[in-house]
């Protein structure tokens, strides 16, 4: 690791296990010796999305809700408002792990846009967001892929076993999420900003060989892992 730590960011589908990898993830790093931060977005506990509901409310965004642009934007000036947190903890640490990052807006706004129309509005959200915004660039990418049918099934058993958590409008749309899970494998296949490794979220992921990649022991996208 050099003086900045490195920033991976997990990505998938709702109901993907993100939270699940991250966590194992985080401990194998430590046991590694590795200083781990990491953050998830959107960030609830900020008030920044207040703010931006309300600006919509007021007309200042436009129709936010029913334009894929406005709410991509809204999620874009979340992680702007915490790219000066996020550049403090690649100081302090040597790995940040983040759990959704600037693809899952690509993915997600994506598959909500007519397919010919998704390539270039992947650009346009990597222009506004490393470009325009200049929020710390991803060193790798891991995208847990797991068929859209298990993800949905996660996820609803997670809505009834966690009391307070409701579905967003994107979860529960299962085409929303096939077409998501489709746009998601093509970043990865166009190593979408940085490098990205697919890892199978049915089989299991092997968190210490992961967190020895991560760690340089191994070149982390020499060898997709699977398992
Ligand atoms: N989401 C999340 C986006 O559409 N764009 C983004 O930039 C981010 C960070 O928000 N369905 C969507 C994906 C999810 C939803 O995420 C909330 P989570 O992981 O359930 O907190």
């Amino acid at each position: 690791m050099g003086a900045v730590g490195a920033l991976v960011v997990v990505e998938g589908l709702d109901g993907a296990g993100k939270r699940t990898l991250t966590d194992a993830l985080s401990t194998a790093l430590a046991a590694r010796g590795a200083r781990v931060a990491r953050t998830a977005f959107p960030r609830y506990d900020d008030d920044v999305h207040a703010e931006l509901v309300r600006d919509a409310l007021y007309g200042r965004l436009g129709d936010l809700s029913g334009s894929v642009h406005g709410m991509t934007l809204l999620f874009a000036l979340d992680r702007r408002a915490a790219g000066p947190l996020l550049r403090a903890d690649l100081e302090a640490h040597d790995v940040v792990l983040v759990d959704r990052y600037a693809a899952s807006a690509a993915a997600y706004g994506a598959a909500r846009l007519h397919q010919d129309a998704a390539g270039e509005f992947v650009e346009w959200v990597r222009e506004l967001e490393f470009g325009r915004f200049g929020i710390p660039v991803p060193d790798h990418h891991l995208l847990l892929a797991v068929p859209h049918a298990v993800a949905a099934d996660r996820a609803a058993h997670r809505e009834r076993t966690e009391a307070g958590r409701e579905r967003d409008t994107y979860e529960s749309d299962g085409g929303l999420q096939e077409r998501t899970g489709a746009v998601y494998a093509g970043l990865a296949a166009a190593s979408w900003v940085a490098p990205w490794t697919v890892l199978d979220g049915v089989a299991g992921v092997d968190a210490d060989a992961l967190a020895a990649r991560l760690l340089g022991e191994e070149p982390v996208s020499a060898r997709p892992a699977h398992g």
